[in-house]
């Protein structure tokens, strides 16, 4: 499939990138890098994402570049959707007419675009645009390697997830041979976060609430809005309810302006929160998947850790 990728990409000369919405360090990190490896092709290349690049992945070389949009204008001969299931989840609107190419490492990717290239056996798509380079002949350069690491970095949770295997610290190597600075890369992405998303990390964790494997927080829209806090500082406020001893599942629960909630839900394998999220109109993988369910606060945890089949606490 990667020759078949490489061959409808020499065909074309003008091709736009994309990928989900609320892009994490593999969206943005493989988008980024690919862009410069077609560019290095002698392509045009152009990096649009719906919801623009969040702040620790703005040092990225190359991501002041993107442009956040709800659409794509201009005119392209192929558009690569990265380490995404589906046009919907692009949040894109313009992408049905063109010619699509998918290049995906989710078990769960689906066959939606022209040219699919799904491997669920790399550790993240980074890993697939860097052997897209290889095969392209095309040089591995210090700001394609610093993208392609902070990808690998992220997506395997710092090299701990499930699937962190010697192929993924030999990819590791390559990228570091190649010019990533490591450390550089890990103080970005983990010493890069705002004031504001500590202040809101301070306020979910004062409504911490554990009940044996069962751990969930929650903030309100108006400590949103105390904390002067973006959509994008909740992510990953719910791996700190994870981080506990003992804690198989973790939720976090945020109060939308319309009185709603976003859940995201995180387990440690035990469980498949995706298949909860699925009930409730979410979706996402078996460790780590989101949804939103109506309010107040009380029947929203109520709803959620009752298809978790785990009871709440009195509230
Ligand atoms: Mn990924």
């Amino acid at each position: 499939m990667l020759n078949e990728v490489l061959k409808q990409i020499e065909q074309r000369k003008r091709f736009v990138l994309t990928s989900h919405a609320r892009p994490d360090g593999d969206a943005v990190g493989s988008t980024l890098a690919c862009c410069q490896i077609l560019r290095a092709m002698g392509k045009n290349a152009d990096v649009i994402l719906h919801d623009g690049v969040p702040r620790i992945y703005q040092p990225l070389p190359f991501a002041n570049t993107v442009m956040k949009a709800d659409r794509v204008n201009g005119s392209y001969d192929a558009a690569i959707i990265l380490e995404c299931d589906s046009i919907q989840r692009t949040r894109l609107q313009g992408l049905e007419q063109q010619f699509l190419i998918n290049i995906d490492h989710h078990l769960s990717g689906r066959q939606f675009a022209h040219i699919n290239w799904i491997d669920p056996k790399a550790v993240a798509t980074a890993e697939m645009v860097y052997r897209l380079a290889r095969e392209a002949g095309v040089t591995i350069s210090p700001m394609i390697a610093t993208c392609l690491y902070t990808a690998v970095l992220t997506d395997t949770g710092s090299f701990m997830f499930q699937g962190t295997n010697e192929h993924t610290f030999a990819l590791a190597r390559e990228l570091v041979l190649a010019g990533a600075d490591a450390a550089h890369c890990a103080r970005n992405v983990y010493f890069g976060h705002s004031a504001a998303k500590m202040r809101l990390l301070g306020a979910a964790l004062s409504n911490l609430h554990c009940e044996g494997k069962l751990a969930w927080i929650s903030v309100s829209h108006e400590q949103m809005e105390r904390c002067q806090a973006k959509d994008e500082d909740c992510e990953g406020l719910v791996n700190y309810a994870l981080s506990i001893q003992d804690v198989e599942v973790a939720a976090f629960f945020r109060e939308l302006p319309d009185g709603r909630f976003r859940v995201s839900m995180r387990s440690k394998g035990e469980l498949n929160v995706a298949a909860v999220a699925e009930r409730f109109g979410g979706g996402g993988h078996e460790c780590a998947s989101g949804c939103s369910v109506g309010g107040p606060l009380s029947d929203a945890v109520a709803r959620v850790l009752g298809q978790l089949q785990l009871r709440p606490s009195a509230e």
